[in-house]
């Protein structure tokens, strides 16, 4: 009797769950399916199942297809199981090809393509609460969206779109997903957006997206100009749609954690906030030679002033920003000042200039320190004046960080969300609007 293992979540069970099982039965005669408790999805970062483990067993049950069923309750269990139940065969979708590679030494390991489309009537009228997903652009940061999408519940990643169909057909091929030829056809495909082209395209691309009715993520900065961010967030409000910048740092778990350590009084008030950001670029990298929308302070503005405007909020009196340019006239380094009736800030962005890229809030009984990578928030200090009074916390970043804005996504388009936007239309018309005035300073020069 060859028998055939397989594991997952089946959160809002689908038509792609269903596909895998039947496949799965059919590889050997006997089909154990592990089903992971809610623990052990949250120890591996799967964010945003919505049903009970009860509720995930039954519809795998309901297939028929499950000779036996057991819990996934632990990394490390698969290969456990698979001695304990002398399995011949593990199998799982190819969105995890080559990453159960090392069970190859104890069993067969057969990767089933995952389903593309999951979009058909029979399941939409089950689950209306699972989003399809298109992604606009297929750069770096759309390469790392897919990996973290894997890992948030309720989401279908349906395919990628890019005015260079050859661009995107490339990027389908690699992820094993779909490409669209028109944006009309990807509109057609999908509920929601996520934007990852270069800056200056975000504008047209999240006005064509919420006047098609969908929601959308967009990567950050979101657009360059004040009235373009009032607008659109107009724009998603009129058609009750969702309009999220994407800025990782604001959503994961450990930034979420400092903003309530700095607000409880454990500094005092605060007075001073100092965000240092550094990551060397080629020099012939887009982001170091266009010459309209490159440079530091479009490419890391964003992550620095987040800390300074939830901490410090959009009333500073002043902003002023002085720039290191290189041969073509770039800011290879920008610092941005602050000042506010009673505290102090500064923005120290680098492309061109390494540094220590920390995060100080200086509050008057003491201070946070958050070494690099601060944008990740997994460990920061509370220091006061005594050296040895020294607080420490940390908290788990996984993965690129990007399941956490894309979870927060997905529960505020599903009304499930339990908190306000962790990052508000007010922030992000004001981070609008500085980009505005340093691309005005950065204009008369
Ligand atoms: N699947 C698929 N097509 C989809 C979605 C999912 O074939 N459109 C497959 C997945 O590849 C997986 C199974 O269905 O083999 C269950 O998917 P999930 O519930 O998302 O489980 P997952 O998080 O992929 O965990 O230890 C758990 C395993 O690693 C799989």
């Amino acid at each position: 009797m060859v028998k055939v293992i397989t594991y997952g979540t089946f959160d809002l069970f689908h038509e792609g769950h269903y596909r895998l099982l039947e496949r799965a039965k059919k590889l050997g005669d006997y089909l154990i399916v592990g089903v992971t408790t809610e623990e052990y999805d949250q120890a591996r970062g799967k964010l945003n199942v919505i049903d009970s483990l009860m509720t995930r067993i039954e519809n795998v049950k309901k297939t028929g297809f499950a000779d036996e069923i057991v819990i996934e309750e632990s990394a490390g269990q698969k290969f456990r199981d698979i001695k304990k139940y002398d399995v011949d065969i593990f199998t799982v979708g190819s969105d995890w090809v080559g990453q159960f590679d090392y069970l190859k030494d104890y069993c067969q390991v057969v990767y089933l393509e995952r389903t593309k489309d999951i979009s058909s009537t029979m399941l939409r009228e089950q689950n209306k609460r699972i989003q399809r997903i298109g992604i606009i652009g297929t750069g770096r940061i759309a390469r790392r969206f897919i990996p973290e999408a894997g890992r948030v519940s309720g989401i279908s990643v349906q395919g990628v779109y890019n005015p260079h169909i050859e661009s995107a057909a490339a990027f389908a091929k690699n992820y094993d997903i779909n490409y669209y030829e028109s944006l009309e056809q990807f509109f057609r495909a999908v509920d929601a957006v996520y934007i990852a082209s270069p800056h200056e395209t975000h504008y047209e691309y999240i006005k064509a997206s919420l006047l098609q009715g969908k929601h959308v993520l967009c990567e950050k900065p979101m657009v360059l100009k004040k009235i373009q961010a009032e607008e659109l967030f107009d724009c998603a409000k009129r058609r009750n749609l969702i309009l999220f910048e994407g800025i990782k740092t604001a959503y994961c778990p450990g930034f979420e954690k400092l903003l309530g350590i700095a607000c409880s009084g454990a500094i005092g008030s605060i007075k001073s906030i100092d965000a240092c950001f550094t990551k060397l670029e080629d020099e012939n990298s887009r982001e170091l030679t266009d010459l309209q929308y490159g440079g530091s302070f479009l490419e890391l503005g964003s992550y620095c002033m987040l800390p300074i405007m939830k901490l410090l909020g959009h009333e500073y009196e002043r902003v002023s920003f002085d720039t290191v340019t290189g041969s073509n006239g770039l800011d290879i380094l920008t610092k941005a000042y602050f000042k506010y009736p009673n505290a102090l800030a500064t923005v120290t962005c680098g492309l061109g200039v390494k540094s220590e890229g920390q995060l100080i809030i200086s509050g008057t009984k003491g201070y946070i320190l958050v070494e690099a990578p601060w944008w990740k928030t997994n460990y920061f200090e509370v220091r006061r004046e005594n050296p040895g009074d020294v607080e420490k916390f940390s908290a788990r970043f996984l993965g690129d960080g990007l399941r956490y804005e894309l979870s927060d996504f997905l529960s505020m388009i599903n009304g499930s969300a339990k908190s306000e936007f962790k990052l508000t239309r007010g922030e992000s018309i004001k981070m609008a609007e500085i980009m505005e005035m340093f691309l005005a300073v950065k204009g008369e020069k």
